[in-house]
């Protein structure tokens, strides 16, 4: 009763400043997420080889509560699906398909690996996205699609060209476009001798990656930079700038993680620049505490700032929204759920904006009233 009645008392507030909220909700209602599996298991996958993470990543904690195995990790990710309200994404790493016991090298996986997520998925999510995993594995020790050793940097092309078979096997089964995203964790702890070198041939690697052209309504190719990484301080290969002007001018999405920059760039503000060249951007919603730290993200301010922009600027079609961050210090149920749901909450704040009386006082130069409301 008490929350009804505080909730009409709201929807009339908002109504006066010409805000919707039923309709909010409603668009609110519609936007699905695409959550990581990779913070049920504190990014481990399944090929059970039991290695070190790698390629700069951390991950810190030790609650109990791992998921294990493929069921274990189902079973937690649809808890969190029954506390989540709508309709969401799962987001896979190519180290998550299930192997039968057997050791399958990461240039021999093939969409059989998947079928038991594509037959998990239709009742539970209505779409999954996809990532090449290029860490985590011997050849990956230091470089990988940039690797001067054109074997090891084939073997990752060979994986890579795979992950997106599989990618678009996994759009064509759920009738929905799956994002196949790749990251490498390329890069020098200390200044390198030869910046340009590894670039080209990134480059090189990736022409080759996606020398079979994608159907997108099957396969939507995406590409994330980074700024730094542990064991890559002073120079990442697959740097934004890189990627960006690689997505512009091959036609790719960018994928803009949120712990990837420096800690005061906005990445609220880069989303409206780079759909000035782009169709379309994903998303990996982080919070980095004071670097890349990949923490769960919580309805702060500049997580409200890309919600905001997405919704404001009309692009809700256009970006593509992932979450990234695996903390294994506390209950990991609790963990997507708490950021899925401070995604949207995040969201929500975007749509009760009167972001057209804001606009009709910047457009008057009444900054005054901008800020005040
Ligand atoms: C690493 C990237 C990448 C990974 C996942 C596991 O810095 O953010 O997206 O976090 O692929
Ligand atoms: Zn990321």
């Amino acid at each position: 009763m008490g929350i009804d009645r505080e909730f009409e008392s709201a929807k009339q507030q908002y109504a006066e400043l010409g805000v919707d909220v039923e309709q909010a909700l409603g668009v609110l209602a519609s936007i699905p997420i695409s959550i990581h599996c990779w913070q049920g298991d504190d990014v481990r996958g399944f090929e059970g080889s039991g290695g070190e993470i790698g390629g700069g990543l951390a991950v810190t904690g030790s609650y109990p509560g791992r998921a294990r195995n493929v069921e274990e990790l189902r079973a937690d990710f649809e808890k969190a699906l029954s506390l989540i309200p709508g309709r969401h994404r799962l987001n896979l790493h190519a180290m998550y398909g299930e192997f039968g016991g057997s050791r399958v090298d990461r240039d021999a996986i093939s969409f059989e690996h998947f079928r038991g997520w594509v037959e998990w998925a239709p009742a539970r999510v209505p779409g999954v996205d996809f990532n090449p995993t290029c860490f985590a594995h011997p050849k990956a020790s230091e470089f990988t699609l940039a690797h001067a050793d054109a074997g090891i940097r084939d073997f990752w092309i060979e994986h890579c060209r795979r992950c997106r078979e599989i990618a678009s096997a996994i759009g064509a089964a759920l009738g929905s476009p799956c994002v196949n995203n790749i990251w490498i964790p390329d890069g020098m702890k200390d200044t390198p001798a030869d910046r340009a070198g590894p670039r080209r041939r990134l480059e090189g690697a990736l022409d080759a990656i996606f020398e079979k052209p994608n159907d997108p309504s099957m396969l939507l190719d995406s590409l994330e930079g980074k700024l730094f990484g542990i064991g890559s301080e002073s120079y990442v290969v697959g740097s934004h700038e890189f990627y960006y002007g690689y997505a512009v001018r091959h036609g790719k999405l960018l994928c803009l993680d949120s712990g990837h920059f420096h800690p005061t760039e906005s990445v609220a503000d880069k989303i409206s620049a780079v759909l000035c060249h782009l169709d379309r951007v994903l998303l990996h919603v982080s919070r980095g505490v004071r670097w890349d730290s990949d923490h769960v993200v919580k309805f702060d301010d500049s997580l409200r700032e890309i919600a905001r922009e997405i919704v404001a600027g009309g692009f809700l079609s256009r970006v593509h929204i992932g979450l990234d961050y695996f903390d294994a210090s506390i209950n990991r149920v609790a963990a997507w759920v708490i950021g899925v749901r401070a995604m949207q909450k995040a969201l929500l704040a975007g749509l009760l904006e009167p972001t057209e009386r804001l606009r009709a006082a910047e457009a008057d130069g009444d900054y005054t009233a901008r800020l005040a409301l």
